[in-house]
């Protein structure tokens, strides 16, 4: 069924970008590393070179491709003890932010580490650990593009079940919204 929403992935240089958008094309992976040189438009995905999100330089390509999209893919390699995403990052774009995690599978992966780097992107959103080469995770990410808000999302992440999908709220904002309703 084809997705009439669409997603835009960003993320560093080599943090599994393309790599995941083969995959959840149903492609084999790259034999070889192909560097991602533009932005590459397929049908639910937009892939970003490394670059457009390392080097805030790209910041005004990034917010006019935003425009073409409803939901971000942060992407953060489990096998990078950094991130290139500043602190509430994914509030600098008004879209749906789902984080991803790459590279479960390698044997150097530091998978904790890599969700509480996204926690500190994202807000509130869902995370969801996946690998490329084996496949986990992989499916959940088109499910999440379906949805059309937040509440959707979390009602996915509810009700699925998956030890590859946590969804991620700020203590902070819990705490506000539970006030809000009291
Ligand atoms: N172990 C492992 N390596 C991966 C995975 N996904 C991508 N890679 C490797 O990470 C490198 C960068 O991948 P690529 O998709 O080109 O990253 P991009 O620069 O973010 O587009 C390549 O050598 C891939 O083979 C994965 O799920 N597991
Ligand atoms: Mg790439």
């Amino acid at each position: 069924m084809p997705l009439k929403n669409r997603a835009m992935i960003l993320g560093g240089i080599d943090a599994g970008k393309t790599t995941l958008k083969e995959v959840l094309f149903g492609r084999e992976r790259h034999p070889k590393k192909i560097k991602t040189q533009s932005l590459i438009y397929e049908d639910w995905i937009v892939d970003t070179p490394g670059e457009y999100t390392e080097n805030p330089l790209h910041y005004r390509s990034i917010m006019a491709t935003s425009l073409e999209i409803t939901h971000v893919l942060f992407v953060q390699d489990a096998t990078n003890e950094k991130t290139i995403f500043a602190p509430g990052f994914s509030l600098g774009i008004n879209k749906l932010p789902i984080g991803v995690v790459t590279k479960a599978d390698a044997s150097e992966a530091n998978i904790e580490q890599a969700i509480s780097l996204l926690k500190k992107a994202i807000v509130k959103g869902p995370i969801v650990i996946t690998s490329a080469y084996t496949g986990e995770g992989i499916d959940i990410i088109p499910a999440l593009v379906r949805c059309q808000s937040l509440d959707e999302m979390k009602a996915y992440a509810a009700s699925h079940q998956s030890e590859n999908l946590i969804f991620h709220e700020n203590a902070k904002v819990r705490r506000q919204q539970s006030r809000k309703e009291e």
